[in-house]
């Protein structure tokens, strides 16, 4: 018990969030359409590791979400990127679902797969260096959607990963997405993030997870990305608090929010102004980004070793930006402090 809980209020340090680059195969390749650089094991491992030694990067960078294929691969000088992690203070973990799949009898939404096998697969994550696992279900709002069905159905796969991930001696993040994909006002997400939260920590106490021993990873409450009236920073981060605290048990560590396609400062705004005000929390209030902590980085790479250390200087910048957010001390001026910077 007490092992696990050490893990996860490390992974919510003062200060610091999650680094996710758990992309999967399909998704690192559009990463990689983007910048022209082709997905190939040799790129895939060349700029996970250009990620990983960034100089610094654990003062700002608690853990590190990684995909099967990473936490197998080694350094261009044979060290293995876990241990590179473990050397610049990083925890490694691993995201254990096979993705989310068409969910049968109700078209247009989605539930996630990965649950057979997963004891064993556990198991095997354990001896290569894991200390912590995800798990992502996906919510979509539209036309009388989301369905119960769904909502439920994914609660259920969240606790079963999250149970096991317990039993297996690694610490759950669970991460149930309602995607900002669509027009609806923030009131509706609103309503749908405080349902889909609900429902997960019902099936967490069903299916007895040590709420100590997780970690929560959702969606902030925000207007759709096509909805005419967008809030601003302030009411996201207010009703984002408000909704957590109706359905998050303060007995869960910490929360630590993916950023969903949102721009990269704005994400770190709404950290900043959650940590800003209405301190304490009863839960660190923290962040695991994967687009709007690597999407700097990754243009400035654009697969050249010469660029390296521009993308490194890109990521320890998005990462202290965060890490004050953390703290709340964020201001937009900070964006133009970029050390190395051309
Ligand atoms: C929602 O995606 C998670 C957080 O990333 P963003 O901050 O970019 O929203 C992320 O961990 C996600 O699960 C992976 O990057 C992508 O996983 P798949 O399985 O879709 O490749």
């Amino acid at each position: 018990m007490s092992d696990l809980n050490t893990v996860a209020r490390a992974l919510v340090a003062e200060g610091k969030g999650i680094l996710a680059a758990d992309e999967s195969a399909p998704t690192i390749k559009k990463r990689f359409d983007s910048i022209g650089v082709d997905s190939t094991e040799a790129n895939r491992r060349a700029y996970r590791e250009l990620l990983f030694t960034t100089p610094g990067l654990g003062e700002f960078i608690s853990g590190v979400i990684l995909f099967d294929e990473t936490i197998r691969q080694q350094a261009a000088d044979g060290t293995p990127l876990v241990e590179v992690l473990d050397r610049n203070g990083i925890v490694a973990g691993i995201k254990v679902d096979a993705g989310a799949k068409p969910l049968a009898g109700s078209p247009g939404e989605k539930v996630t797969e990965g649950l057979d096998g997963l004891r064993e697969r556990l198991a095997e994550y354990v001896t290569l260096g894991a200390r912590f696992t995800k798990w992502r279900a996906v919510i979509v709002i539209g036309d009388g959607l989301p369905s119960r069905y769904c909502i439920d159905a994914n609660a259920e796969a969240l606790a079963r990963f999250a149970a096991l991930s317990q039993e297996a001696g690694l610490v759950p993040i669970v991460e149930p997405e309602v995607l900002m994909d669509g027009t609806h006002t923030i009131e509706r997400c609103f309503e749908v993030s405080e349902t889909a939260l609900c429902s997960v920590f019902a099936a967490l106490s069903r299916q007895r997870v040590v709420l100590e021993q997780m970690i929560l990873k959702p969606s902030m409450v925000l207007s759709g990305k096509e909805c005419p009236r967008q809030a601003d920073v302030e009411t996201v981060a207010l009703q984002t608090v408000r909704c957590l605290r109706r359905a998050v048990p303060a007995a869960v560590p910490g929360i630590v929010f993916l950023s969903g396609g949102q721009p990269n400062e704005v994400a770190t705004a709404h950290l900043n102004s959650m940590n800003a005000s209405g301190r304490p929390h009863p839960w660190q209030v923290s962040f695991s980004y994967g687009r709007a902590l690597q999407e700097a980085p990754l243009k400035a790479w654009a697969g050249r070793t010469a660029n390296i250390k521009r993308a490194q200087d890109a990521l320890h910048h998005r990462a202290r930006l965060n890490g004050a957010a953390r703290h709340g001390t964020y201001s937009a001026a900070m964006e133009k402090e970029l050390v190395g910077a051309a």
